[in-house]
């Protein structure tokens, strides 16, 4: 549904996009929000609006308690990423989240049975096959989340920031009421854990150059005219507009305002060792249809947690790629983790920028040649578990 809003709003939008302090860009907001409507139509962008200028306060807020000294700095919203990817752990309370850190992480946290009892995220590395997960436990979702409800801005905010997120359920409950009560909770907060059909970027880092916008997909109920149109109303009138896949002009001014975004997903159904657990693990399992990865564990007795590292390292499409010093026997036992797609290329300045100027060849050891070792330029695309060794001039 479109927002159709009026000029002053837009003229203000332009404000925002200006900004260059957080402070200016929340007062520029809070301007904004007073000039666009209440309609169904606007629900979508009113509730983001919300939650950024939220967001910006209550970090305003925590500097200047730190500024002058007095108190602590309230609960933490963000975590700094650490390892190779940052998982945030989401779910109702009491389905076992601290239990699932103590049993794969070296985080200290608190199991117990009281609801609630975890309020700030605790974050903790699990390690699977060389790679570094850090997974971060999220205070508890619950009806509510999203408009704030029990530190529901830390919870949303950090699934928003993370490179993944693994969606926790009791099987020893109704598992789908609890997976559709987090998944609206996310999506009322436009974190979206199901691919979508088409994608839209700008790029507005091209001031003074005219708007461009490049079209790979579909329109689905527009023209490239009313892209335009609607891109110039929001005053962008020099960025990089790329569409792919089936878009709608809808998801073009979701993409203005950056309120979707887009996170791999696991699904762990916990405490399989319960009476229950299995029938309902059958009944999620339909539910979902192969459209998520579903995990049964019990955190208690310890199982299912292979799988799950398993699962993280697929939907999180990275690579393990593992380098040795010509000349050696044996590869370092570290691997970089890349991104699925990395050519030897991004391998070679992942370890040293000077590395790729001087680089000569690659040698290649994997699985699904015919022989090895193979010797590959910088295009050769490289797989989970290769070894590569690289010479360079000096
Ligand atoms: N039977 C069983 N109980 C579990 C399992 N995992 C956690 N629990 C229990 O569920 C309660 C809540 O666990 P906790 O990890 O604190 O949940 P959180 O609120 O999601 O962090 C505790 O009493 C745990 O002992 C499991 O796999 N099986
Ligand atoms: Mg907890």
């Amino acid at each position: 549904m479109p927002t159709n809003l009026p000029p002053e709003a837009m003229d203000k939008w332009e404000l925002v996009e200006a900004a260059h302090t957080p402070k200016e860009k929340m007062d520029a907001m809070i301007e904004f929000l007073k000039y666009v409507p209440h309609h169904k139509g606007t629900m979508k962008l009113r509730g983001e609006m919300k939650r950024k200028i939220s967001l910006i306060r209550s970090d305003l807020d925590k500097k200047k308690r730190m500024g002058t000294g007095k108190g602590g700095g309230g609960p933490k919203l963000f975590i700094e990423k650490e390892g190779s990817a940052q998982i945030a752990l989401i779910g109702m309370t009491n389905v076992g989240k601290s239990c699932l850190m103590t049993a794969t992480t070296n985080s200290k946290v608190v199991v117990t049975p009281t609801p609630f009892s975890t309020h700030e995220p605790v974050p903790g590395i699990m390690n699977y096959k060389d790679v570094q997960f850090q997974i971060v436990e999220a205070p508890a979702v619950m009806e509510g989340s999203a408009d704030g409800r029990a530190a529901g801005h830390v919870t949303l905010g950090l699934a928003r920031n993370a490179d993944g997120v693994i969606l926790m359920l009791d099987l020893s409950r109704d598992p789908i009421e609890q997976l559709e009560l987090i998944l609206a909770e996310l999506e009322k907060s436009r974190v979206l854990v199901n691919k979508p059909s088409g994608k839209v970027e700008i790029d507005k880092r091209h001031a003074g150059t005219a708007l461009r916008i490049i079209l790979v997909g579909k329109l689905l109920d527009c023209s490239m005219q009313e892209v335009e149109d609607l891109l110039r109303s929001y005053k962008m009138n020099d960025a990089i507009v790329r569409i792919s896949g089936d878009v709608r002009l809808d998801d073009v001014e979701d993409a203005i305002f950056e309120t979707t975004t887009y996170k791999p997903a696991v699904i762990v159904g916990n405490k399989l060792d319960l009476p229950e657990a299995a029938a309902n693990l059958r009944h999620l399992k339909q539910y979902v249809n192969g459209k998520l990865p579903v995990i049964a564990m019990s955190c208690e007795e310890k199982t299912g947690l292979e799988e799950l590292g398993r699962a993280l390292l697929e939907s999180l499409k990275v690579i393990r790629v593992y380098t040795k010093e010509p000349g050696s026997r044996e590869d370092t036992g570290h691997p970089f983790v890349l991104k699925a797609g990395a050519t030897i290329n991004d391998l070679t300045k992942n370890i040293h920028k000077e590395m790729l100027e001087n680089f000569l060849f690659a040698m290649v050891w994997a699985k699904r040649l015919p022989f090895n070792p193979k010797k590959v330029g910088l295009a050769f695309v490289l797989q989970d578990g290769d070894i590569v060794e690289i010479h360079t001039r000096i």
